[in-house]
């Protein structure tokens, strides 16, 4: 029987600092707030962002989609960042499955920009193309992230092959480079799919009818990110699972880790996946010798920052208001003592259409104190 904690000897700090009318009558608020863990007292971890339009190449473009862009990776004074690139209209799903663009980010290739000052960007071209028709990524490769490790570049990206139904499995590819520019080699197998250990019910495409839904990444592994930690090579990613629900947290969207000691992989998945019961594309950075993460978007859990000493094990560190989709994070101010700093400017998308995106830049600053207007 879990121990109903005792009430009758509280801090009264802790009653002041909570703001307790009666210690004799708590809501079920401040027991709540009694429960909160070691540091929610800080502000440490909380932030707000802004976004802002970026110039040159990423400027809206009437007809081009650009999405998901990944980390910005400096190269010299330069940086790079790639990315989802498609044109014209999606259709949706329905019509004619073999001709028709059914999302913003079907028939996608991976293309990558340059910038001086992180404002102006120029297209440099495809950096990673779609598959020969028949290849596990011929139908669209896309929402890419790029790890540099050792003097080479390595890009791992969501696929998808054949018709692009409802019902079809997505997985992560990998290509890699000894310069940012490419030319990039493309690994001829995907290197992290589904679980296979869910079962759809009826053959009609519709991926809410299961008679086992399986792992939480039984449909699709997603949004994949490569992190060098404990010298090995971490691929975070999200997990998108058979016959999906909407509960109390909205979506039912989890993260996993796959693990490998060679960045070409075997990827193996973690016993304890998922290691998050919320989120969507993923936004992981190295901090105080373990991993942080901003999980947004769905989930009980969404718009919360969180931080694991062994990338494996995540806490909440920080409730935050909001956040921005599809985070780009600047490597070079990775790893700091502050575990903001690296929110301080980045890359991500915004709908202009339900047809297109753009990308833009956000900035994000802790914040300590609430003033209003005029207040010094
Ligand atoms: C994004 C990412 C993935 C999804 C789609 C494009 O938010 O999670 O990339 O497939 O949406």
């Amino acid at each position: 029987m879990a121990n109903t904690p005792d009430y009758t000897n509280i801090d009264p700090e802790i009653i002041d600092y909570l703001g307790i009318t009666d210690p004799e009558h708590l809501s079920a608020a401040s027991k709540r707030a009694l429960a909160w863990p070691e540091g929610s007292r800080s502000n440490k971890w909380f932030l707000q962002y802004e976004t802002f339009d970026l110039k040159g190449d990423f400027a809206y473009e009437e007809g081009v989609v650009r999405r998901d862009p990944s980390a910005v990776i400096k190269v010299g004074d330069t940086y790079y960042t790639w990315y989802s690139r498609s044109v014209g209209p999606s259709q949706g799903f329905g019509g004619d499955i073999e001709n028709d663009k059914v999302f913003p980010w079907d028939r996608c290739d991976i293309w990558y920009a340059t910038s001086k000052d992180g404002w102006t960007w120029e297209e440099q071209g495809v950096a990673v193309a779609r598959g020969e028709k028949g290849t596990f990524d011929d139908r669209s490769v896309f929402t890419v992230e790029c790890l540099p490790h050792d003097g080479k570049y390595y890009l791992t990206y969501q696929t998808v092959g054949g018709p692009y139904e409802v019902r079809v499995k997505n997985q992560v590819g990998m290509a890699w480079s000894e310069s940012p520019d490419g030319p990039w080699t493309k690994l001829d197998e995907p290197i992290l799919s589904p679980a296979d250990n869910g079962v759809w019910k009826g053959t009609a495409q519709d991926r809410f009818a299961v008679e086992k839904k399986g792992d939480f990444d039984s449909h699709k592994v997603h949004d994949p990110c490569l992190m060098f930690f404990n010298d090995k090579f971490y691929l975070y990613y999200k997990g998108e699972q058979m016959g999906e629900e909407i509960t109390f947290g909205g979506r039912q969207i989890r993260h996993g880790v796959a693990i490998a000691d060679n960045p070409l992989g075997p990827y193996v998945k973690s016993k304890y996946n998922p290691i998050s019961n919320s989120g969507h594309e993923i936004c992981v950075w190295h901090h105080d010798g373990g991993i942080a993460a901003l999980v947004t978007t769905d989930g009980p859990e969404k718009n919360t920052i969180q931080w694991a000493p062994d990338g494996i094990n995540f806490e909440i560190k920080s409730y935050i208001p909001g956040a921005p989709h599809a985070i780009g994070l600047v490597r070079e101010n990775d790893n700091t003592d502050d575990p903001l700093k690296i929110m301080e400017w980045g890359l991500t998308h915004q709908y202009v259409s339900s047809d297109y995106q753009i990308i833009r830049r956000f900035e994000g600053a802790r914040k300590e104190r609430h003033k209003a207007k005029g207040v010094k």
